[in-house]
This record gives structure tokens, C-alpha cells and sequence, in this order.
């Protein structure tokens, strides 16, 4: 399988996140990346190749112009504030999204009121480097997909900060750039008429979702925590099934939070893989979030590290062609490991 390795992740290094009122310290920490690396070299899958720039051309194909305009320069515009906000990082403070009756078609000149146009959340912080590691890791994303689309075998996205959040305008969730949407795109140019999205995250891929919901050459499925209780809330609900051409393009799955292990977590896999089937995929993306684990501290299913052999067995059973991402997983010790036995299980090493 090739490994893609964003070899420029370090840069991209939250301080904090807004909680309840005050700032904690981020959980998406470049250790988490490190995890994986060091097992998957433990496993004896060397041989990674560096993440390259990505073309803004496809770029493009995923995100608005002024979008990844704002993200290049926003660092740079944070500090002409005032220089005294070099020492922290870039968080926002006022969004129009919503039932505020505040305008979202304009894009005002005002940095902080661009930064609340683009963003979500105040749960993703953007500093100097942030702009460098996600593009790498877009470049990651797009080099796995060539490989993969030019019919060379599977492949996997070692990468962070992760990107099945970020929409085609907007960031959150502590993605920037959606890797795995800029994988589906170079696997059409290579020439797959229809691809699938599995995105098996804690967390609804609200980004990937929003993408793709009016294409109907695109399916997207994702297993999650019902957004009901769950990060992001206001998507990721069954009844969200895909507009106009995309009708019945989108497929969630939520699942209830807290007692969910494997036998249920299974089921809904199933019923996932079965749709992916009845689309009739040429290529898949699998948007892999490890946060399921038992272990997550941000997230409350039961998933425990031998589950994930069986998830890249049952993955494999598709049989397309297929590249993996890394989204969430916050267990920082134990990711590395559960990432490793979703590949070893896709490739049946796990004996
Ligand atoms: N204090 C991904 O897994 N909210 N993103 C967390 C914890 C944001 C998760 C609140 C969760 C985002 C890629
Ligand atoms: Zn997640």
C-alpha cells in the first residue's frame, strides 16, 4: 500500500480550543501523527513517500477562490492586527451563520469578520504554519488518489491537521482543507465515473456531505454519533439524503452515543457497504476517523483496537479501489495501533 506522509504536519500546532467558556489545550496534536508513524514503521511499512504541493487547480475543484485565498493570507492579516498576535493563535469570535438574519453573502474587509464567514467553530485554532500543513496534506491526499486511480493498488493518507469538516468555504473541527473530497475529484479526473465516500469518523463528515449533496456521481455514507448529542449537531441527521441530482447520493448513519460498540457499529457498516454496492463505486475513499475507539477522549463510542482488522477486512470485501485518509482519533497512544489494524485488516496481514 503506498503511504503519502505530509512531512510538513508539525507546523500546523493548536495551543488551544475554546471549552465551556474558557481555552483547554487542542487535542489534534502533532503526536497523534507521530503515533501513527512510528507503528506503521514498526510494522515494517516503510518506504513513504513525501507529500508534494498540491495544484491550486484542483484546489479549486473542492473549495471557493476567496476561501483559500483568506486561508493563505489569514496568518499574515492576523498579525497586521496588532504584532502582539503573533503570540497566540488565530480563533473566532463572531459568526453570521444561523438564525441571526446576518448576511452570508458578503465578505466583509474586516478580518475578524472574514475569519467568522469562513469558520464554524472556536474550536479550531489557525497559526503560522497552518496554511503549509494543510496544503501538504491536500498534496498527500492528491498523490494517494492518483496512485490509486491509475489502477496501482490501495493507498493511505498519513496526514494531519484532518479534513472531513472543512466545506467548500468554511473550516472547523479542526480541518481546513477536505483531503478526502480532493481525493474523490482526482479519482474522477483519473477517469472513476462514480466514487463512494465511507467516512467511518466519530464525528458526521458534514464537510464531504455539503461537497457532494447535489452530485449524483458521488455517493457519501458516513457511520457516526447522533448529532442529535454529537459534534457537529446540525448535520449528519438520517434524513439527509442528497438535493436535486443528489437525491439519494448522501447516506447518514447515526448511531447513539455511549453504548455503541462493535456487533451495532458493525450492522451500520454493513448496511454501508451494501449501499456502496448497489451505487456501483469504481473507486473509495475511506475517510478514517479513529475516534470511535473505546478510548477517545472527546467521543463516546466503543469500538476496541482488534475491531479495526475486522472494519479493513469488512472494507476490503467491497473490493475497489481504495484510499484511506486519517480524520479523528484522539486516544494519542493507542492510534497508531488502530489505524494500523484498519490497514493490516484491509490487506489481511492480520495474522
Ligand atoms: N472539547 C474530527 O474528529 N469539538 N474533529 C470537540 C472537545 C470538536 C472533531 C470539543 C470535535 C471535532 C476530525
Ligand atoms: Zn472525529
Amino acid at each position: 500500500m503506498l503511504i503519502v506522509h505530509n512531512d510538513r504536519h508539525h507546523l500546523h500546532r493548536g495551543r488551544f480550543e475554546m471549552y465551556r467558556g474558557h481555552l483547554v489545550e487542542s487535542v489534534e496534536t502533532p503526536d497523534r501523527l507521530d503515533h501513527v508513524a512510528a507503528e506503521l514503521a514498526r510494522r515494517g511499512r516503510t518506504g513513504w513517500h513525501n507529500a508534494e504541493e498540491p495544484e491550486r487547480r484542483i484546489l479549486e475543484r473542492v473549495h471557493d477562490r476567496a476561501y483559500l485565498d483568506f486561508l493563505a493570507h489569514a496568518w499574515e492579516d492576523w498579525v497586521a492586527l496588532d504584532p502582539a498576535n503573533a503570540a497566540h493563535d488565530v480563533l473566532p469570535s463572531i459568526w453570521p451563520a444561523g438564525a441571526s438574519g446576518l448576511r452570508q453573502d458578503v465578505v466583509p474587509a474586516n478580518f475578524a469578520a472574514r475569519l467568522g464567514r469562513y469558520c464554524f467553530d472556536a474550536g479550531t485554532p489557525l497559526m503560522a504554519g497552518t496554511w503549509e500543513a494543510a496544503r501538504l496534506g491536500a498534496g498527500a491526499a492528491i498523490a494517494c488518489a492518483r496512485h490509486v486511480g491509475q489502477g496501482k493498488g490501495a493507498a493511505f493518507t498519513m496526514t494531519r491537521p484532518p479534513g472531513h469538516h472543512a466545506g467548500r468555504a468554511c473550516f472547523g473541527g479542526y480541518c481546513f482543507l477536505n483531503n478526502a473530497a480532493l481525493a474523490v475529484e482526482t479519482l474522477i479526473d483519473c477517469g472513476a465515473a462514480r466514487v463512494a465516500v465511507l467516512d467511518i469518523d466519530y464525528h458526521h463528515g458534514n464537510g464531504t456531505q455539503d461537497i457532494f449533496y447535489d452530485r449524483a456521481d458521488v455517493l457519501t455514507v458516513s457511520i457516526h454519533g447522533d448529532p442529535a448529542s454529537e459534534y457537529p449537531f446540525y448535520s449528519g441527521y438520517g434524513d439527509e439524503t442528497g438535493r436535486g441530482a443528489g437525491e439519494g447520493f448522501n447516506l447518514n448513519l447515526p448511531l447513539p452515543p455511549g453504548a455503541t460498540a462493535y456487533a451495532e457499529w458493525r450492522q451500520a457498516l454493513d448496511r454501508a457497504l451494501a449501499a456502496i454496492a448497489r451505487f456501483g463505486a469504481n473507486a473509495l475513499v475511506v475517510a478514517s476517523g479513529l475516534d470511535t475507539f473505546k478510548g477517545d477522549p472527546i467521543a463516546r463510542f466503543a469500538l476496541e483496537s482488534e475491531d479495526y482488522l475486522k472494519i479493513g477486512a469488512a472494507i476490503a470485501g467491497a473490493g475497489l479501489p481504495t484510499l484511506f485518509t486519517l480524520e479523528g482519533g484522539y486516544a494519542v497512544a493507542p492510534i497508531g495501533v488502530n489505524l494500523a489494524n484498519l490497514l493490516d485488516g484491509f490487506e489481511d496481514l492480520a495474522g
